[in-house]
């Protein structure tokens, strides 16, 4: 069984950010699952989702969550894989609980916070990339080539003035 990213959320209105995540994991030809497990609403899934995590073959956990945003930090408590947290952007403020929620863990447990909102998203999928590449050298070639080009990209069209 190859090694695998999960992609979890809280909601199904957490999709238009955590697809950003899928987007990179697609790029870098990372096999994936997403699901919606919610730390408030389904807590007993989230419990056997994240014991059964390794079993499962994962190994990085992203998860994104807005608001009294738990998950992250919940399913790092059931499992010793990395587990990396996407604060989304809630509406009522603009997720600044998100990351508070998610970034002050207490010391024993660990998440890894990413920024607020697509931009986190997509770079922890690039950080669950980056992860899984020290042990594969094939993935890790595919990485420095992104960032190659991604960097080619500026280099070659400095005027800000010019799409
Ligand atoms: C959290 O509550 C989810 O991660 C989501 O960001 C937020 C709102 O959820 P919905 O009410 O849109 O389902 O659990």
């Amino acid at each position: 069984m190859s090694t695998k990213v999960a992609v979890v959320m809280g909601s199904k209105s957490d999709w238009a950010t955590m697809q950003a995540a899928v987007e990179i994991l697609q790029k870098l030809g990372v096999e994936y699952h997403t699901e919606v497990v919610s730390a408030h609403r389904t807590p007993q899934k989230l419990a056997s989702f994240a014991e059964e995590a390794v079993s499962n073959g994962y190994g990085v956990i992203v998860a994104g969550a807005g608001g009294a945003a738990h998950l992250p930090g919940m399913i790092a408590a059931h499992t010793r894989l990395p587990v990396l947290g996407v604060p989304v952007q809630s509406k009522a403020l603009n997720g600044m609980d998100s990351l508070l929620s998610i970034v002050q863990m207490p010391k024993g447990i660990a998440v890894g916070t990413l920024a607020i909102g697509t931009a986190g998203a997509f770079n922890a999928g690039l950080l669950a990339c980056q992860i899984l590449a020290l042990n594969d050298a094939e993935l890790a070639a595919r990485i420095e080539d992104f960032r190659y080009t991604q960097t080619q990209a500026v280099l070659d069209n400095p005027d800000p003035s010019v799409d």
